[in-house]
């Protein structure tokens, strides 16, 4: 009688675990974490002085694990427009969004879709910002906008219902105001970090791989770091870029731009300054949403780790000098307590990978959306092709197929990223993509040196925050050329080995007239390849514009 009853119940265990063997799809799962403003320097595993003060352990790992990439950079050093590269790999000019406020045509393939449609579960979680809903994904849960570090508003996918009839063309009306239901409280950071380890949980066991995207709002201005980190760096006294003070002789860009921390950073809103001594209201903080959001206890918890701090600098009496030194000792402290929010969410997504058996067929890979200034030229913020904010840091990991300790020094960018994700798993790149997969050189089945010879840049967003203006240019191994264009016409040249800070701007010296005349030829081929056409400067009123593009096309 039990062998009646036991034998049918073998077999079908035996058949369950059987088909779970066949059925498994075996290709790697695909971890994708992003910050956001994430300078190079600071983290630990690049081997500047800053990030050796503020170590990233965790971020650190997936190196040590795995691969880091010592020049990549964006195509376009902006938020939306990095991602939207990053998710069509293809530049700003065919992908249609060439600066914050435009809206991403989402009917567009873009690697999330196609992973899905090869049988990945795909999830997005986190700071989103292209200004319409993400499609591809069977999960996403964004922040709304820019995100806020405390107690932020997060828009599900099941949410987007609630929107409906306010969405056109798919297009989340981004300054309505939202149903307060969709605030959630807690530290934007950590919230992502448990919403990722959810999915995990959740699909660890499912025969379909999956693709998540990780993406914080962290350490994006207004640098707030999570109360148990307020005080983390009080005590710790950042060196000073040599560039701080710098007079940017040679670049009116660099001149007129407005992000120079000594003279265009919120006292108040971003350095948490307090306006008198033993009060805690804040000097000039334009927008109350930052703070106006957090409850009484959170607030109250900031004040005291502030107060200490503050009623010294009001005893201080300092000259403008030592004023504009103390900001970025501030603006430092701050900046890396938000990161160390970022790096612990990072250690505990990778321990929960090791511990339920995960890493072996998983890549995780770290980045940012663009670069960033820790006070080098005076500035924060971004959107320069200069080397702080062109770089964006790479980190990734994948154990069965990446040895530990790869360093790559070939020249690779974000356009590249989608390129990779379909070829690890395995799905066609398809031939309009511009950028490459990087899998043959962390590989090594490829010469790194030959991967790719120049790189191409062009920002688009001025008149804008910050007035950076518009520049398109080209970097190799050791020269970069660029060209600012618009209200202006003005071209940057640097020798990058004779002149790594980019102080000194070579465009008129004779020596360079060879480099020069070829760098200029290269960068019209380099446009011609990717498609860049006179279209694209039709508002510039530059001369030099119209006579270097009437030829296009
Ligand atoms: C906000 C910031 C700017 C920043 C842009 C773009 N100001 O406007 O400093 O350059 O975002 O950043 S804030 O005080 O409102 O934070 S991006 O990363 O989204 O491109
Ligand atoms: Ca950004």
């Amino acid at each position: 009688m039990k062998q009646i009853i036991f034998l049918p119940l073998f077999l079908l265990i035996i058949n369950l675990v059987k088909s779970q063997n066949v059925n498994k799809d075996l290709r790697p799962n695909i971890i994708f974490i992003m910050a956001d403003d994430h300078a190079i320097q600071a983290i630990s595993a690049y081997g500047h002085p800053i990030g050796k003060l503020a170590p990233t352990p965790n971020i650190d790992r997936i190196g040590k694990e795995g691969a880091i990439f010592k020049k990549n950079y964006c195509t376009n050093s902006i938020c939306g427009p990095s991602r939207a590269v990053i998710l069509t790999g293809k530049h700003s000019h065919i992908n249609g969004f060439r600066m914050n406020g435009d809206v991403f045509n989402g009917s567009q393939p873009t690697f999330p879709k196609m992973l899905r449609k090869a049988g990945y579960t795909t999830a997005m979680i986190g700071k989103w910002h292209l200004h319409g809903y993400p499609e591809g994904f069977d999960y996403w849960n964004i922040l709304n906008d820019q995100g806020n570090y405390y107690n932020p508003q997060f828009i599900k996918k099941k949410d987007s219902v609630l929107l409906d009839g306010r969405m056109v063309n798919n297009t989340a009306h981004w300054n309505q105001k939202l149903p307060d239901t969709l605030i959630v409280n807690g530290y934007s950071t950590d919230l992502i970090t448990e919403d990722a380890l959810k999915f995990i949980e959740n699909n660890k066991d499912s025969e379909k791989p999956f693709m998540m995207m990780v993406h914080h709002k962290a350490p994006h201005r207004n640098w707030m770091p999570a109360l148990r980190h307020l005080n983390k760096y009080e005590n710790v006294k950042f060196p000073l870029p040599d560039t701080y003070f710098t007079d940017h002789k040679g670049s009116t860009a660099s001149k007129e731009q407005l992000q120079t921390i000594y003279r265009d950073i919120y006292e108040g809103h971003d350095l948490k300054m307090t306006k008198k001594k033993g009060n805690p209201e804040l000097a000039h903080d334009p927008w109350k949403t930052d703070f106006g959001r957090m409850s009484k206890e959170q607030r109250a918890e900031w004040d005291i780790a502030y107060q200490k701090r503050n009623d010294e600098m009001h005893d201080a009496n300092f000259t403008e000098k030592e004023l504009a030194e103390w900001k970025f000792q501030r603006y430092m402290q701050d900046y890396l307590a938000t990161i160390a929010g970022v790096d612990e969410g990072v250690g505990k997504i990778l321990d929960y990978l090791d511990e339920n058996g995960l890493s072996e067929n998983t890549i995780v890979i770290y980045t940012s959306d663009q670069g960033f200034y820790l006070g080098e030229k005076g500035f924060f913020d971004k959107r320069f092709m200069y080397e702080e904010s062109f770089g964006m840091p790479l980190l990734m990991k994948y154990p069965k197929s990446i040895k530990r300790g790869t360093v790559i020094n070939a020249l690779t960018q974000n356009l590249d990223f989608a390129e990779t994700f379909l070829d690890y798993a395995d799905v066609k790149i398809p031939e309009d993509m511009q950028g490459k997969s990087l899998r043959p050189i962390l590989e090594k089945r490829s010469d790194e040196n030959n991967f790719r010879e120049a790189l191409y840049y062009h920002y688009y967003d001025y008149p804008a925050f910050h007035m950076v203006k518009k520049m398109y240019g080209i970097r190799t191994s050791q020269y970069k050329l660029f060209h600012v264009y618009d209200d202006i016409d003005e071209w940057e040249f640097y020798d990058l080995k004779k002149d790594p800070n980019e102080l000194s701007n070579q465009i008129d010296n004779p020596k360079y007239l060879k480099i020069i005349g070829e760098l200029k030829k290269q960068l019209v081929q380099i446009q011609k390849n990717y498609k860049v056409t006179s279209k694209e400067f039709e508002k510039a009123s530059t001369e030099s514009i119209k006579k270097n593009y009437k030829n296009f096309e």
